[in-house]
């Protein structure tokens, strides 16, 4: 049995779509990240990053309870303990490595900013709106053309680099991105694609009833965006 330490963010929704793909059980731990729950000693013992998504599985290496932080470390984790979504053949696996790496090291981050300057930052600051939106647009134009030469990200099949990608990519989260997706129809069609898998559509709904996207009160701004709360 794993803990999934989650909230309903594209971080969040990239575990509990891989667990749901991978078949594994689990239980959703909530951390209310609105309301400072991740500064709580318990949790900052499993993840001193105080972020979500973080998981346990009780059944770790050497059959020992295993915290694993970063969701790129996460699905790595997932796929390597599962055997699913990550091919052992080493080129395969290169590949499958690169686009996670791209997802969790550029498209992530540059699309979170991207997000925060358009949606959550009390004041609008025009130079840095059109820093990350322009940013958003180009890394959508380099996914749009690899998917315009195969099906997936890493190639022919589905793999975690997916499963990373698909949630900052999701309906809401594009128009959060100011996205027009017609303008990138190769990620229209992959998108649409993954979005009709079953287990996507579970991981997706996991906590649904407490999404928010933009305009957050005083204390989930705080929360947020001004660190440990004194
Ligand atoms: N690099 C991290 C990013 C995780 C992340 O940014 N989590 C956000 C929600 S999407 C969070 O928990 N923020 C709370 C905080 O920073 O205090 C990962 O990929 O897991």
């Amino acid at each position: 049995m794993i803990d999934l330490y989650y909230w309903p963010t594209p971080n969040g929704h990239k575990i509990s779509i891989a667990l749901e793909e991978m078949g594994l059980p689990y239980t959703v731990k909530r951390v209310n990240i609105l309301r400072s729950e991740q500064f709580e000693p318990a949790f900052l013992a499993l993840n001193p990053n105080h972020k979500i998504p973080t998981i346990v599985d009780h059944q770790g290496p050497g059959d020992a309870p295993y915290a694993v932080f970063e969701s790129g470390a996460i699905l790595l984790y997932l796929a390597e303990k599962t055997g699913q979504f990550l091919p052992a053949e080493p080129r395969a696996r290169g590949d499958v490595l690169q686009w996670l790496f791209f997802q969790v090291a550029s498209l992530g981050p540059m699309f979170g900013q991207c997000g925060h300057f358009l949606g959550y930052a009390p004041e609008k600051i025009p130079y840095a709106i059109e820093r990350y939106h322009k940013e958003t647009k180009r890394l959508y134009g380099v996914i749009n053309g690899v998917l315009g030469t195969r099906p997936y990200l890493a190639g022919a099949d589905y793999s975690i680099a997916d499963i990373a990608t698909y949630p900052w990519c999701a309906p809401r989260i594009r128009d959060l991105h100011h996205i027009d997706i017609a303008a990138f129809p190769n990620v229209q069609r992959w998108a649409e694609t993954i979005e009709a898998r079953a287990a996507v559509q579970r991981g997706m709904s996991v906590a649904a009833d407490v999404m928010k996207i933009g305009n957050p009160d005083e204390a989930a701004r705080k929360s947020l965006f001004g660190g440990k709360p004194d």
